[in-house]
């Protein structure tokens, strides 16, 4: 699918109103929604990323960008996520301690939704006790986000803290690769919001994709 420029353009300068009002064109038009995010969207934000890296914006165009995003993201989400069936399995996520970012975090429960998971949602910033409480009420993975350097050291620590329980731990973000991963003794490791579909399935024992 083509880059909808338009949509590109106002998600990087932050014109949510603009967004609010592409997004819903772009739904009564019948554009698959899932092509939007992947090829318009989520590549709208890592620009305001990159930019902020060469110094050329700061925090606060970073959040509006971030709103805008939101607010598209929010309007497709029904779209994305199907309901009516018995869910596979229960299953929470946060973004871990310390940590603000959660569209990914977000995506990733919308796509975990769509796929058939009850999903806790747990937002961000999230201690132990917050992850041990939805343990408690069924939770059978732990999804955990993390999208800066000094955060994902907060991984480890909530897996060795359920090390003896039945659990699994998937994490994800972008400062997290397989090796990573690998290294702190998780369950699974997702790339994007798709993947962490597949890593969920997998850390339960279930094939990649449904039958
Ligand atoms: Co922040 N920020 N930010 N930020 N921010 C990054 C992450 C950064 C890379 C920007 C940069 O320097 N280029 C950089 C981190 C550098 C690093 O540590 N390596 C950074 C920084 C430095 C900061 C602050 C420290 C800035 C400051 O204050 N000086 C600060 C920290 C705040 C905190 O968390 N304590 C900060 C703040 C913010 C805002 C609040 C302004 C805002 C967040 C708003 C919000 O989320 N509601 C913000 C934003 C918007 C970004 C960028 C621009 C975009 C993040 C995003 O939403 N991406 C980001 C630059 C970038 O990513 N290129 C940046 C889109 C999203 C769809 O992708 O989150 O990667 P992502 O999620 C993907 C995958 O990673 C994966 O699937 C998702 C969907 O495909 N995934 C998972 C994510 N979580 C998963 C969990 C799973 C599985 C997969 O579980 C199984």
């Amino acid at each position: 699918m083509s880059i909808n420029d338009d949509l590109y353009d106002a998600i990087v300068f932050g014109e949510r109103d603009q967004v609010v009002e592409i997004v819903q064109e772009e739904v009564e038009a019948g554009t698959d929604v899932g092509e939007l995010l992947n090829a318009t969207m989520i590549p709208a934000l890592r620009e305001v990323g990159d930019q902020f890296s060469r110094g050329e914006v700061f925090v606060p165009e970073m959040l509006v960008s971030a709103r805008a995003m939101q607010a598209g993201v929010d309007i497709i989400e029904p779209l994305l996520v199907s309901a009516g069936h018995k869910p596979i399995a229960r299953v929470c996520i946060g973004s871990v301690k310390g940590d603000l970012h959660d569209i990914g975090k977000n995506l990733v429960t919308m796509m975990l939704k769509g796929s058939g998971f009850e999903v806790d949602d747990l937002g961000v910033d999230c201690r132990i006790e917050a992850f041990e409480e939805a343990v408690e009420q069924g939770a059978k993975v732990i999804c955990l986000s993390a999208l800066l350097s000094t955060t994902r050291s907060e991984m480890k620590p909530v897996i060795e803290h359920f090390r003896d329980q039945d659990v699994k731990i998937v994490v994800g973000g972008a400062v997290i690769t397989q090796e990573f991963a690998d290294d702190i003794g998780a369950d699974g490791f997702a790339l994007d919001a798709s993947d962490a579909v597949r890593a969920v399935r997998e850390s339960l024992g279930l094939a990649s994709t449904a039958a």
